[in-house]
């Protein structure tokens, strides 16, 4: 996949600017919204083809044998391999320039397999920080143990603060766990990336083979989200990067609506599902950006028995995939 690269980043301190009145103004209406009002971009909804302010162009796509290549080398052999049988379309949006979305992309037994990379590999190895490491101690898995979701539910961290209330696994997974940072290990607080990259751990080999092989970009750092019904992410901009390659953003689990906007344009809210990939390229490298809604009873009934130790946890969950290249 060819992607056009940005132009210059706006500088570092508009990384704490407020997001423009029309991108606040598109997230509040679409705050807890229904999927289905129809100022949202559904790609298996579409208007019909006809009129010249058709939002979406597609001119390009992956191969259905880049795609296949990318997909079996990324099997850890629990699920059946999967093959691709047609190329797969890039979606363009009119009115976001350099948003790309490419529906449908990661097939159903990739997806498991990828969560279970991400949440029961991933997630337990100490070195990727996640948002409870500020709050509670959390020591490593006990031998012979893989995932969190392995544990006892009522196992319980110890708060760092002594007056702090301790915290149960069943508690952690289903209401606090909200992000984990893998490879470039960002700084929420500082809201940048450690200048010593030495001491980053590697970011996991076989997620940063299949990002390359589908999307081009080389990733160094990724943000894995993990949303319940409810929850929001206000409008922001990701600039802390000294890349400008492009971000991409892979969805799993329930549904949500994601809004995009570039400069005065008005943006776009598109309805993302399990499996769609979103790139924002080009102009949309540096736009502003937010999730309003995630959709209740959404989850796929295939993934929501995954994780097997903790059947229909997925059901109430939407987990983002949010990779970026820090450096080039
Ligand atoms: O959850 C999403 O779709 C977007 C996440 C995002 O914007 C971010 O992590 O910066």
């Amino acid at each position: 996949m060819k992607i056009k690269t940005a132009p210059q980043p706006p500088p570092i301190s508009h990384a704490h600017h407020a997001p423009p009145a029309h991108i606040r103004t598109l997230h509040k209406a679409h705050q807890k919204s229904p999927l289905t009002v129809p100022t949202v971009l559904d790609f298996e909804n579409l208007p019909p083809n006809s009129s010249s302010s058709f939002p979406i162009t597609t001119t390009s796509t992956i191969s259905a044998s880049i795609a296949s290549a990318a997909f079996s080398a990324f099997s850890d052999g629990n699920e059946n391999t999967t093959s691709v049988e047609s190329d797969i379309p890039i979606y363009k949006v009119a009115s976001v320039p350099g948003l790309l979305v490419i529906p449908n992309l990661i097939p159903p037994s990739v997806q498991k397999t990828l969560l279970r990379k991400l949440l029961s590999r991933d997630l337990s190895d100490p070195r990727h920080k996640t948002n409870l490491h500020a709050h509670y101690h959390l020591p490593p898995l006990p031998l012979g143990i893989g995932s969190y979701f392995e544990l006892p539910p009522e196992t319980t961290f110890r708060a760092l603060d002594a007056n702090g209330r301790d915290l149960s696994v069943g508690r952690m997974l289903d209401k606090k766990l909200r992000w984990v940072t893998l490879g470039g290990q960002y700084d929420w607080s500082l809201k940048k990336y450690p200048a010593d990259s030495s001491s980053l751990p590697e970011f996991p080999p076989d997620i940063r083979e299949l990002v390359s092989s589908l999307f081009g970009i080389t990733a160094q750092a990724a943000i894995v989200n993990i949303y319940s019904p409810g929850d929001t992410l206000a409008p922001h901009r990701d600039i802390s990067e000294s890349s400008s390659a492009p971000l991409v953003s892979v969805s799993l689990g329930c549904e949500a609506l994601f809004i995009a906007g570039v400069g005065d344009e008005e943006g776009v809210v598109v309805r993302v599902r399990s499996g769609d990939a979103v790139v924002m390229s080009g102009e949309a490298r540096w736009a502003w950006h937010s999730v309003p809604t995630i959709a209740n009873g959404t989850c796929p009934e295939w993934l929501q028995e995954w994780p097997e130790e903790r059947m229909g946890w997925m059901r109430g969950k939407r987990v983002n995939l949010n990779v970026r290249q820090m450096w080039d």
